[in-house]
């Protein structure tokens, strides 16, 4: 195949004809404009050019090759005719590299809080914006938090706790801690190998991670870097092409994929009011929106801008549906209420995640850890409690060992950790990820031991007290750490000259 010229690319840079170069070879996206999710403009900054270095964090490698026409893959770039430019870097970049250099030593990291304190102190500030953002007003993604707090501990004693055992299985499979990674998206927004760190941190500590379906790295490149028989489960955002959905599972399915949770708690995608500023500033939007520049399309952040994909008239009717294309197991991720909890059960799935996707989408849910007492209690009316063919999951919040361990003793079969993994890895890559491991195992033996739980069956209702947990007034100890990388929602910026 012939090479294309850099500066042939170059000759086609509007939105007449618009190529781009991507990990070296040349695409002709022109007609792909209007229909790319994330609109036009942002890939019109980039015609005639090399957009890798933008492409690469929000998509996987094979997005380009499948969504666009064989015949608009036009070929390889001549290196040759690539002219280097010195990337020049902001003052703004540079202090930030200063402050990656700087980082604490992974030694003077003790609780999950302190990664998140350094990802935010190094993350670029879109990818800080990204992962932080929450919707509305953020009262639910802090309520996730507090509401742990309203749950005390009423420990037990005199119970020879000189071994404890954390180890458990989630949907029959083994685990060494009582926790799952969650989903959370676009990881190479936060550092290189993206999704890959916790693959291969969970590979070596047998712990299951839940691939997203919006991960930076393709589904075949995580699977590629897990170890034999490694338990990987899958997130489900459910495409409106039906047939894109099925390949999909079908494919994981083959690929040794254990159990597909599908996200049902956003049928549209939650407004992150810090995310979408963070897009405001960088494209200068809101001065063009205000001298009524009408080609300027008013810009909702990342994640809005490549949701369009999800169907929202997903319903119960479809559940069969899934359950004809799959021998996976079936779990729905966002349920918060006793009915949809009965519905899942009665319509044979094998769980549910009370789950209020990180505080992203409805604000003012309650957390997940509130809705699981009641859900329990509906659960109950089905027969004997725990149930073996059913499992009830929470995520959102959790930052402690004490958390998962009130979760447990209050009917979670295991609980869900997004962003403290996330966080981890940002901050110093799968050795992160291992660490945060590390400091799971190290509470969990502290604290299963002050309790007197020497293994998760041992983790029982009355060991906790959550006589408070639906008292959303009241005083609470302050949660400092918390509060300290929590960064407050910011009102309208007027313009500086
Ligand atoms: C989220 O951002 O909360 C997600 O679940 C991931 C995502 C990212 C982009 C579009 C839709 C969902």
């Amino acid at each position: 195949m012939s090479l294309i010229s850099a500066q042939t690319v170059a000759e086609h840079a509007s939105s007449d004809s618009c190529w781009i170069i991507v990990h070296g070879y040349v695409y002709d996206v022109t007609e792909f404009l209007p229909e790319h999710p994330g609109g036009s403009r942002i890939i019109l900054k980039y015609a005639g050019k090399d957009a890798t270095e933008a492409y690469d964090p929000i998509h996987p490698p094979d997005a380009i090759t499948t969504h666009l026409p064989k015949h608009k893959h036009l070929g390889p770039v001549d290196p040759k005719t690539v002219v280097k430019v010195e990337k020049v870097l902001s003052e703004e970049e540079k202090k930030r590299q200063e402050l990656v250099a700087a980082r604490p030593s992974i030694d003077e990291i003790v609780n999950l809080h302190d990664f998140e304190a350094v990802a935010k102190a190094i993350l670029p500030p879109k990818a800080w914006a990204y992962y932080s953002s929450a919707s509305d007003d953020e009262i639910t993604i802090r309520e996730n938090r507090a509401a742990y707090q309203r749950i005390w501990f009423r420990p037990r004693v005199l119970r020879d706790v000189s071994v404890v055992n954390w180890s458990t299985t989630i949907l029959g499979y083994k685990s060494s801690l009582p926790v799952y990674i969650s989903a959370t998206a676009l990881g190479k927004l936060g550092h290189p190998d993206g999704e890959l760190n916790l693959t291969r941190a969970a590979g070596k500590h047998g712990v299951i991670q839940m691939i997203p379906t919006l991960a930076s790295c393709s589904f075949d490149e995580i699977v590629d870097a897990a170890v034999p028989n490694q338990t990987l489960f899958l997130q489900l955002y459910v495409n409106r092409d039906r047939e894109i959905t099925k390949r999909y599972v079908q494919h994981a399915e083959k690929r040794g994929v254990k159990a597909l949770f599908i996200t049902v708690d956003a049928p549209q995608l939650g407004r992150r009011e810090k995310d979408m500023r963070m897009k405001f500033v960088d494209e200068g939007g809101v001065a063009k929106v205000q001298e009524g520049d009408s080609g300027v399309k008013k810009d909702e952040g990342v994640a809005r801008a490549i949701s369009s994909f999800i169907d929202p008239s997903l319903s119960w009717k479809d559940i069969p549906w899934f359950k004809s294309i799959t021998n996976m197991h079936i779990v729905l991720k966002g349920v918060a209420t006793p009915a949809d909890a009965l519905m899942a059960y009665d319509y044979g799935l094998s769980g549910i995640v009370l789950s209020n996707h990180g505080g992203r989408q409805l604000d003012t849910a309650r957390s997940g850890v509130e809705n699981l007492i009641d859900i329990v209690a509906a659960l109950k009316t089905r027969g004997p409690w725990p149930n073996p063919r059913f499992a009830i999951f929470v995520d959102g919040g959790v930052r402690r060992a004490s958390d998962v361990l009130k979760a447990i003793a209050l009917g979670a079969s295991a609980v869900g950790v997004g962003r403290a993994f996330m966080y981890s890895f940002c901050a110093y890559g799968q050795e992160g990820v291992e660490k945060a491991f590390q400091i799971f195992r190290d509470e969990l033996e502290m604290n299963m031991r002050l309790i007197g739980a020497r293994s998760i069956d041992e983790l029982t209702p009355d060991l906790v007290d959550a006589s408070g947990l639906h008292a959303h007034v009241g005083l609470t100890p302050t949660d400092n750490l918390y509060n300290t990388t929590y960064q407050p929602l910011a009102l309208a910026q007027f313009r500086t000259k």
